[in-house]
């Protein structure tokens, strides 16, 4: 299958976040994609290099101050203290209700709480290079998969299906598969799916899309009662406005094993089909793996393989998009195993 690669992702390489209250090295890190990358390359995918640029799009899918506060957080973040340098900004404070988020306070850390919906999204001097790579890699892909192509693997990090309209979170900055599927509909495809099989549900993803009847987003993940990111994903968001009935969530218990995985899957591609999608894309998270150091789900290597063959049997044209997968030997087995059960 062909692929794009994410040429500058080393670029974002954070060194710890938090977990259960300590500071750990970081699970969302650059040795993720050079396991896929390899994994891909000796099962004899092609990778190349994004060949479009995806500025317009992410002007489409995300508030134009959310990225041009991206774009220059890391020098706001060193003109306060050169020493900051070496130093994660975390944020420490959000707008949440009763405050107002129309206004960009002048302090940097609340600028960075305003634009956050999380503390485990830490930004590195590469951040902004590596996401908006990972964003051009998303809009080549598409725009192969409108020229003809039957299937394009976007193969980047960070991911991006919990990035909102204007905000960052869950190790996620630019949503990669909303910028796939808005170039999908930019192209001329009337109606895209988003599926997004990653074990946390991609609040983002639904934001973007929650009132538009163009993009139906439907999602398998953990019960957010439970799992991150907690406060999206129920069964009851149904869409609203013109997007009403176009976004079906399928929250599973933490601990659920293929059986009832593959029976959710089944669920998720009977409601894609009465879509009507002229394209698919497939927000591709691969922590659903038993292994995964942080979800809980039980999948094997070979149900990712099962998972590609049944993406394929939706007969529509696909992008894939990497998002979440932290088990670093696996993810480049599992990943090359929904690649090639896709075109088996
Ligand atoms: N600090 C994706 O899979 N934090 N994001 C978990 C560890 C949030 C996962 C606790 C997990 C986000 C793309
Ligand atoms: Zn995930």
């Amino acid at each position: 299958m062909l692929a794009f690669h994410n040429p500058l992702h080393r670029g974002h390489a954070p060194v710890h976040e938090f977990f259960r209250g300590e500071r750990v090295p970081c699970f969302e890190n650059p040795t993720r994609a050079d396991y896929v990358e390899s994994s891909l390359r000796a099962r004899g995918h092609r990778l190349l290099a994004p060949d479009a640029d995806s500025s317009t799009v992410l002007g489409q899918v995300h508030a134009a101050r959310y990225l041009a506060f991206l774009e220059g957080a890391w020098q706001q973040w060193l003109a306060l203290d050169t020493a900051n340098a070496s130093v994660q900004p975390f944020p420490s404070v959000w707008p949440v209700r009763t405050l107002r988020s129309d206004r960009e306070p002048d302090n940097f850390i609340a600028r960075l709480g305003l634009y956050s919906m999380d503390n485990g999204t830490p930004l590195a001097a590469g951040t902004w290079a590596a996401a908006k790579a990972g964003a051009d890699a998303a809009a080549s892909a598409a725009f192969r998969v409108d020229a003809g192509e039957r299937a394009v693997f976007c193969c980047t990090r960070p991911p991006g299906h919990h990035a909102g309209p204007d905000f960052m979170g869950g190790y996620c900055f630019l949503n990669n598969a909303a910028v796939a599927a808005q170039a999908l509909r930019d192209r001329g495809a009337d109606r895209v799916a988003v599926l997004d099989v990653d074990y946390h549900h991609g609040n983002g993803t639904q934001s973007i899309f929650y009132g538009r009847g163009d993009v139906l987003f439907v999602s398998i993940h953990g019960d957010p009662r439970t799992e991150y990111p907690f406060y999206l994903g129920h069964a009851d968001e149904t869409g609203e406005g013109e997007g009403e009935g176009c976004n079906l969530n399928l929250p599973l218990p933490a601990g659920t094993t293929a059986t009832a995985w593959f029976a959710a899957l089944e669920q998720a591609c009977a409601r894609i089909a009465r879509f009507g999608a002229d394209a698919l894309v497939v927000s591709l998270g691969l922590d659903t793996f038993e292994g995964d150091p942080i979800s809980r789900f039980a999948l094997a290597c070979a149900d990712f393989s099962r998972l590609g063959a049944r993406l394929a049997g939706l007969k529509l044209p696909t992008v894939l998009v990497l998002e979440g997968g932290y088990a670093t030997a696996e993810l480049g087995t599992n990943a090359g195993n929904v690649l090639d059960g896709f075109e088996q």
